[in-house]
């Protein structure tokens, strides 16, 4: 992805994600904004951004973190929202094993908690390790821990996918997780 492309992701996944008051956005029940309404504000607010750079950063997108609706008027996050919204996604059968990548220094604390969303509205897992080790590594040593996803599902743990594929659930209880070593 071009530097000036993962500048406009970061912007949007700031006022997508978690703070849309920050230029006056409104998102309605289900994450979406309308584009002309983001494109209006965020230049008033001084962040440059243009049709064709919405479209660019969407289709372009390492992670696919934006959707546009189909008729291409709104656009919202996939995942990763800490404000308020329900994706309305379909509840999903999760593969045996999921993988969360966190850091060294948050294990005593998962270890009495379990894995908790902290300020986001979900916890995200992935369906594979390499994935969770790069998202580990954002906080600090990294760490893969195995999520026992089919026991936690079979135990009546609703999960979910988005649609770039991270996996949602609202917690995982200690017992569902493995710790290495
Ligand atoms: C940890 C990025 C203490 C958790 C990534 C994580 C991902 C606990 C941190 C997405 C805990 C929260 C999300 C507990 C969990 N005690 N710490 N009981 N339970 N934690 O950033 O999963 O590039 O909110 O392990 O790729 O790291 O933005 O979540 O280390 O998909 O699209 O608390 O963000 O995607 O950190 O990352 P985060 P995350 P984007």
């Amino acid at each position: 992805m071009a530097n000036s492309l993962v500048k406009t992701s970061k912007f949007l996944a700031l006022v997508l994600r978690h703070q849309p008051d920050l230029i006056g956005l409104t998102l309605d029940a289900n994450g979406w904004a309308n584009v002309d309404d983001l494109i209006n504000r965020a230049n008033a607010h001084g962040h440059a951004l243009s049709r064709a750079t919405i479209d660019r950063t969407v289709a372009d997108n390492d992670k696919q973190r934006f959707a546009l609706s189909s008729d291409r008027t709104r656009i919202r996050a996939n995942q990763g929202h800490s404000v308020g919204v329900e994706l309305d996604l379909p509840p999903a059968d999760p593969p045996e094993f999921l993988y969360h990548g966190t850091a060294t220094r948050f294990l005593d604390s998962i270890r009495a908690g379990g894995l908790l969303p902290g300020s986001r509205r979900h916890v995200h897992l992935s369906d594979g390790p390499e994935t969770a080790d790069r998202v580990g590594a954002r906080h600090g040593v990294a760490v893969v821990l195995t999520v026992r996803a089919g026991a936690m599902h079979a135990a009546g743990h609703p999960f979910w996918v988005s649609t770039n594929g991270v996996w949602l659930v609202e917690r995982v209880p200690t017992v569902f997780v493995e710790f290495p070593g």
